[in-house]
């Protein structure tokens, strides 16, 4: 699920993130209805392949937080969503096919957090506190195209400070063992080092003839940030943990803890 205020690029990001276009049932949109606004709570289910494996995700959009003078209730159709799902699955539980229950539960929210601040918003601090006990929470923020290096460094700083000041949590990343091997090591301590990630999104593909690939990018008049590429975003660290290296621990978290939770509370 993507979460955070209004016109961060969440819709756009969820449409990049696994090269699937969640409104591709619309007809193509011209340059200025793209900046659709999300209104309402959707979701697409897509497969995908990893690593020979096949996958079946579930992409949950939401509307941002308006601009409204306060919003601060903006976000509770989604805590309702999550708490729904939550319910279904409590439900289906208890009934006869317990076996073959589709998991609809929130396992991952990407909290988008805006670029153009100075760290987080009280609304931010608001709604993840809300969020927090009911759905991993994974930071990131939104379009990261528009800091240099350096203040993208410090704002992830920033951002790791303030979420340690306002006691929020977020999901944890486990450590790994000792006997590890180093390549894995490596892998986990660059993706650890990335947090919140920062992250671009696009739904222009241009052919790259030196490289014989299709490539997602942003064009600007002096050059083009490639959505995929380590060097201009954390796209590729953060798919990667989502669909391969901490999918389990998401779920079962999800499943241990935080629906744990949510059970016992209805009792
Ligand atoms: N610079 C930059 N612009 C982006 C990026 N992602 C999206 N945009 C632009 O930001 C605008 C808003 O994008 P959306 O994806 O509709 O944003 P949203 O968060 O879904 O907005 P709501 O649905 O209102 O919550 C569009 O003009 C996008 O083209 C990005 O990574 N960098
Ligand atoms: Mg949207």
């Amino acid at each position: 699920m993507v979460v955070g205020e209004s016109g961060l690029g969440k819709s756009t990001l969820i449409n990049s993130l696994f090269l699937t276009d969640l409104y591709s049932g619309r007809t193509q949109p011209s340059a200025d209805e793209k900046i659709m606004r999300t209104v309402s709570i959707g979701k697409k289910t897509v497969d995908i392949q990893e690593k020979g494996v096949r996958l079946k995700l579930t992409l949950v959009d939401t509307p941002g937080f308006g601009d409204a003078l306060d919003n601060t209730e903006s976000f509770y159709p989604i805590l309702d969503y999550i708490d729904q799902q939550f319910e279904q699955y409590r439900m289906d539980e208890m009934g006869m096919h317990r076996t073959q229950i589709r998991d609809q539960r929130v396992h991952c929210c990407l909290y988008f957090i805006s670029p153009y601040g100075h760290g987080l918003k009280p609304l931010d601090v608001e709604c993840m506190r809300q969020l927090q006990d009911k759905v991993n929470i994974i930071p990131v923020i939104a379009k990261a195209d528009c800091l240099t290096p350096a203040e993208l460094r410090h704002k992830k700083d920033l951002i790791r400070c303030e979420i340690d000041h306002y006691q929020i949590k977020t999901f944890q990343f486990a450590d790994c063992d000792s006997d590890d091997d180093s390549e894995w090591v490596k892998q986990d301590s660059d993706m650890k080092s990335s947090i919140p990630f920062a992250v671009v999104g696009s739904t222009t593909v241009v052919r790259d003839s030196m490289r014989n690939i299709n490539v997602r990018v942003r064009p600007y008049p002096w050059g083009m940030v490639e959505v995929e590429n380590p060097a201009h975003s954390d796209l590729v660290h953060l798919r990667s943990m989502l669909v391969r290296t901490h999918m389990q621990d998401l779920k079962e978290k999800t499943n241990d803890q935080l629906y744990e939770q949510y059970r016992i509370s209805c009792m």
